[in-house]
């Protein structure tokens, strides 16, 4: 008789991760998590991106997510591989995107390892969950807690097991029972009758109602829901950053509110009455706490907070599923008015409709220098070349301002992760999302960042050109740190160390294997984008815009004074 050899741990451990639905990994090897790794990467369906730096196997596995609605999965070797995290994790855990990040620890037996550094207390000090694997005969328990924290806690959970128990025979001979059969069942929240009774003689007595999607509406498929409802009772419609582009097919979607007001935005938020926001946990830079103070202002989520950011979130709460409550207010406007009988609402009409299709976001004046481009120019022309249907992937900094003003695109083609205020993240979403379309030759993802966010994980475009993704990055170059300079600036400091110069990306690009070109000109935008589409490679485009363009959001942080945005 033929003795089958045992599994090992590392074997059995990446069978559960199948078992889970994993079918990608963000992956950069080391000793604790090598054996796991490269054996899970062999797994059927299994896709490993392996990238050059940890924090942005975390950060694209968030843009996974965020792309996918799956469960992402880094993987990272013990102690210095782990330390790495402590940018990337924050920003999932602060959007509430569930990952399980499969971690090494320093071999349990060993009387000194180099690498040892207790990792618990440096996970969750960035909010995630840790979860020790220590004892064998338990191993697969820690996997399934890990998983369904993850899902049902909606965060990612650090799973870290020492690479010496890893390479230890295993001792099961039970199939692995996922996370997945402890999930319960719950359905989704119904709201309080009493509550919605109120907010539905609020809405019809409302002339200028303006509702708010956020993620929970993408989460709980309730986008024709809220329409229907933002329809029935005459009001505007805005989504959050998040959501970019949630009711861009709508005449009366004003975009984004708070930092990211387009001036009409602002204007029309100024007077409303009633803003009714639902699935947002309406945070500090949505901000009905101290941007739309005179409205009544209306939450619906599954779990409101009252206290956001340190302002009060809203005036009443609805703790519902979007999709039910925005049913249940629609059928209690139609049983109080009677269906079809008009509410009070009077905030829509025709010059308003073109007012939203036609005027600029932002309508200020800049003196821009010769051969430098405006910035909003620049992104129009980009918006006007990038069909609509394409991945949009947005960085971070002073010229996130300008990708936030897209027009005609959908949420559910955006990409951006910005709750933990971090630079540098772009480059590494944008794998995340190539991963996400399974990085077909025929990718069309763009990914927006500046120059500064670009620089800080340059070394990804090596994983780029590795693994064969098409992407086109283009880079809004002011020359140095907009953020910073404009504030400087403002203050009558000096701002000449927050000026780097300008980089010439393209042949960075070239250095990389990819294709470069610089940009003075927005007339080229419209060939060169063809010339892009009808090829296979990366391509960088350094575009070359006026440091003068000061974006709303900073202006009024100018007059505001700093410290608040
Ligand atoms: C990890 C991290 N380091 C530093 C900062 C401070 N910071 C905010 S914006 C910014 C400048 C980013 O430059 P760039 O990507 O070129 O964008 P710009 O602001 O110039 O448009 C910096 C350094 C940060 N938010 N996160």
């Amino acid at each position: 008789m033929v003795l089958r050899p045992m599994k090992k741990l590392y074997e059995v451990l990446a069978e559960a991760f199948l078992a889970e639905g994993v079918d990608t990994q963000f992956a950069l090897m080391g000793d604790g998590n090598m054996h796991w790794s490269t054996t899970f990467a062999r797994l059927p369906g299994v896709q490993t991106i392996h990238v050059r730096h940890e924090h942005c196997a975390v950060a694209a596995a968030t843009a996974y997510n965020v792309a996918t609605g799956k469960l992402a999965v880094a993987s990272v070797t013990c102690g210095p591989g782990v330390t790495q995290l402590v940018t990337a994790l924050p920003a999932a855990v602060r959007a509430r995107l569930p990952m399980v990040v499969f971690a090494g620890e320093a071999p349990i037996n060993a009387k000194f390892y180099n690498q040892y550094i207790d990792q618990a207390p440096l996970v969750t000090a960035t909010g995630a969950h840790y979860v020790a694997g220590h004892s064998v005969p338990r191993m697969m328990d820690y996997v399934r807690e890990a998983f369904h924290i993850a899902k049902y806690e909606r965060k990612p959970v650090v799973l870290g097991i020492p690479y010496d128990l890893q390479k230890l025979d295993s001792t099961s001979n039970q199939p692995y029972e996922t996370s997945a059969v402890y999930y319960p069942k719950v359905g989704r929240i119904h709201p309080d009758p009493a509550i919605v009774a109120d907010v539905v003689e609020r809405l019809i007595a409302a002339k200028r109602p303006i509702i708010i999607g956020g993620r929970g509406v993408l989460y709980a498929g309730a986008k024709a829901a809220v329409v229907k409802l933002a329809d029935r009772c005459g009001a505007l419609l805005a989504n959050t950053l998040p959501t970019r582009g949630l009711f861009h097919d709508h005449e009366f979607s004003v975009g984004i509110p708070g930092s990211y007001f387009t001036a009409l935005g602002r204007e029309v938020f100024e007077t409303a009455e009633v803003v009714l926001a639902i699935g947002t946990s309406l945070s500090y830079y949505v901000g009905g706490g101290h941007y739309f103070t005179q409205a009544c202002r209306i939450q619906v989520d599954d779990a409101p907070r009252g206290l956001r950011d340190g302002q009060k979130a809203a005036d009443i709460y609805v703790k519902a599923d979007a999709l039910v409550a925005a049913e249940a207010i629609l059928a209690g406007i139609d049983r109080k008015l009677g269906p079809g009988k008009p509410t009070a609402a009077s905030i829509r009409s025709k010059e308003l409709a073109h007012r939203i299709a036609t005027e600029p976001a932002d309508p200020t004046p800049f003196d821009i220098e010769p051969g430098l481009l405006d910035p909003r120019e620049a992104m129009h022309a980009l918006d006007s070349a990038i069909p609509k249907d394409w991945d949009i992937v947005g960085g971070s900094g002073h010229q996130a301002a300008w990708l936030a003003q897209l027009r005609g695109r959908p949420a559910e083609r955006f990409t951006t992760v910005r709750e933990f205020g971090a630079v540098g993240n772009g480059l590494s979403y944008a794998l995340g999302v190539a991963a996400a379309r399974r990085q077909g030759r025929d990718g069309k993802l763009v990914l927006i960042e500046g120059d500064g966010g670009l620089l800080f994980h340059i070394q990804e475009l090596e994983t780029v050109r590795r693994h064969g993704m098409r992407m086109l990055i283009c880079v809004m170059n002011d020359g140095g740190y907009g953020s910073e300079f404009h504030k400087l600036r403002a203050d009558g400091i000096d701002d000449s160390l927050a000026i780097f110069g300008r980089p010439a990306f393209e042949n960075i690009a070239r250095g990389f294997g990819l294709r470069g070109h610089e940009i003075r000109e927005v007339s080229i935008i419209p060939k060169l984008f063809a010339n892009f589409s009808a090829q296979g490679e990366s391509e960088i485009w350094n575009i070359q815009i006026s440091d003068k363009v000061t974006a709303p959001a900073i202006r009024q942080t100018i007059k505001r004074g700093h410290g608040k945005m």
